[in-house]
């Protein structure tokens, strides 16, 4: 006998399980959401560590489900920190009356479908069950850390801590020798906030980024006014862009002259943004002379901020394109390298090869003596938040089992052998890799409810893609993603920064507006390429 029974449950209580979990209650059923942690906010709940902020301009990062809801929130600024995310997301959860179906500080740690009763029983940590319909994850596609990487961590006598776990207290970095493995988009936000902070810090680099400068103008009264106006036009645009930005691609490579194109580079790079990526050039994905071109006008920006050639070689890519990885926005993060209180350190060929109690000992055995160490080492991407609850579907087929053969779904939402498990952020949709993250969630969390609002408006209680419908889904993708030069690239864009992983390109690579147009079409055609029963 289980503890609850619901008709659908929501794992997460972030941009994704929020919006979740107020459109099936809005449907009438009856639903509820759990949390590991003890607030809302997902990812901006967890990544509190110093300089954490948007990427994304504030204002497309916000929902465009509700106008009151939008024009409700000001930002103080284009790209605010943590702290204000988090009371943004929070402001939802109060505005749409949502705490009151959530369940906090409560991990979901099982999940087994009843072929019988069609119905999962979900298992939290404290061993409470609940029965439920439809078990709908939201649990983010960049929130298992990759924290537990070498040998000895344990032992280390000063504090280690994960970005994605960075205490609400704070740690004491003040006067301290700090380390920070990771110079991905989190690394550079921590680095270049606490460089001033500390003694000494040191950066443990293994792959130099391409990093765009960030401008983050503050936001007065009339700023915010101008974009909330803009409302019906975001709402209108931003779901059928290329990257669910306000931005997209327009021109092609070849209608432009050398001249032409590089005024085009130099206006999206002043943009301060990730313009640069995401709207200049779609060729930076499919052409390799296209990619070296754009790749070395930003590795010229990038020179002509760092004085020292050695410097260059170590911050500086070289052995792969522009784009091909997240690019990262910075905001004096170069520059950061000539005080003398910070050194660089490569770790490509003098790998770390374990943590004493006094510090990082590479390969050669030198040993960095520190009282701190930051891990900026990312994430279990896309398949980390699922793989790590025991979901078993039809015949105990366990899905961590499948996924760490083979990573397959069927347009990111469902996964064949698993009825009625609804998945969001998971692999095979667009995600953050290649996309403002609300924009992706909202549209598919929308696609979960329509899907089951059409089971009850149809008198049917089960949806599960059938193998042929999955298996196309993975052929479009793999062809797509095969001919994009992210495939040939290592980052956790292909899952290599897992071991044992299976390769594959994780985020659907044929736009934002495409893929949206594809889900909908299937549910469209009686949803094709699923059974219904
Ligand atoms: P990322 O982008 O996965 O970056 C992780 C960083 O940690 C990256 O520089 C890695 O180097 C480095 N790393 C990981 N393991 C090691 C070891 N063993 N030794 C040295 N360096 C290591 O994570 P982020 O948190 O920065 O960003 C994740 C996403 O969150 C980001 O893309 C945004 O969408 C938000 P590597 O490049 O693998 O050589």
């Amino acid at each position: 006998m289980s503890d609850t029974t619901l008709d659908a449950l929501v794992i997460g209580a972030g941009v994704a399980g929020l919006y979740q979990l107020d459109q099936l209650r809005e449907q009438g059923l009856t639903v509820r959401a759990y949390d590991t942690a003890s607030g809302v906010g997902g990812t901006w709940y967890w990544n509190r560590y110093p300089g954490a902020k948007f990427d994304s301009e504030a204002y497309i990062y916000q929902y465009l489900f509700d106008e009151d809801l939008y024009k409700g929130w000001s930002w103080s600024s284009r790209f605010p920190g943590q702290a204000e995310i988090e009371q943004w997301l929070n402001y939802v959860a109060d505005t749409l009356d949502l705490r009151r179906d959530i369940s906090f500080d409560t991990t979901i740690v099982r999940a087994v479908f009843d072929e019988d009763t069609h119905r999962w029983t979900v298992t939290t940590d404290s061993g409470d069950t609940i029965d439920t319909q439809y078990l709908v994850t939201c649990a983010g596609m960049l929130s298992a850390p990759m924290s537990d990487l070498f040998p000895g961590q344990q032992d280390f006598a000063g504090q280690i801590v994960h970005t994605a776990r960075w205490p609400s207290e704070g740690v004491d970095l003040a006067g301290k020798r700090v380390g920070v493995i990771g110079n991905g988009a989190t690394g550079i936000q921590v680095i270049q906030t606490i460089a001033d902070q500390v003694d000494a810090l040191t950066v443990f680099i293994r792959t130099p980024q391409y990093a765009l400068p960030m401008k983050n103008p503050s936001y007065g009264p009339d700023d915010v006014a101008a974009y909330k106006a803009r409302f019906d036009e975001l709402r209108e645009n931003l779901p059928h862009t290329f990257t669910g930005f306000e931005y997209d691609f327009t021109d092609a490579w070849d209608d432009l002259t050398p001249e032409q194109r590089r005024a085009r580079l130099e206006a999206d790079y002043e943009n301060g943004s990730l313009k640069l990526w995401l709207a200049s050039f779609a060729e930076i994905f499919s052409d390799e002379q296209v990619s070296e071109e754009v790749s070395e006008f930003v590795r010229a920006k990038m020179r002509a901020r760092l004085r020292d050639p050695e410097l260059c070689d170590l911050l500086i890519p070289s052995d792969y394109g522009f784009g091909t990885h997240r690019v990262p926005l910075e905001s004096g993060y170069l520059e950061i390298y000539h005080r003398d209180n910070v050194k660089a350190v490569a770790v490509k060929d003098n790998p770390i090869t374990e943590i004493v109690p006094e510090g990082i000992v590479l390969a050669d055995g030198t040993r960095h003596d520190l009282d701190v160490i930051i891990m900026a080492t990312g994430f279990d991407a896309g398949t980390g938040a699922l793989t790590r609850i025991d979901i078993r579907g039809r015949d105990d087929r366990s899905l961590a089992e499948e996924w760490g053969r083979d990573i397959r779904t069927m347009m990111g939402l469902m996964v064949h052998g698993y009825p009625n498990l609804l998945t969001t952020g998971a692999p095979l949709a667009p995600s953050a890799a290649l996309c403002n993250m609300t924009t992706c969630l909202q549209q598919q969390t929308e696609w979960i409810s329509d899907a089951i609002g059409y089971l009850q408006a149809h008198g049917k209680s089960v949806i599960e893609p059938t193998q042929e419908g999955q298996d196309a889904w993975v052929a479009h993708h793999d062809e797509l993603a095969d001919a994009n030069l992210i495939s040939k690239t290592t980052s956790w864009y292909v899952g290599s920064n897992v071991p044992d992983k299976p390769r594959r390109v994780l985020s659907y690579t044929g736009g934002v507006g495409t893929y949206r147009d594809e889900t909908i079409e299937a549910a469209e055609a009686g949803y094709k390429g699923f059974a219904i029963s």
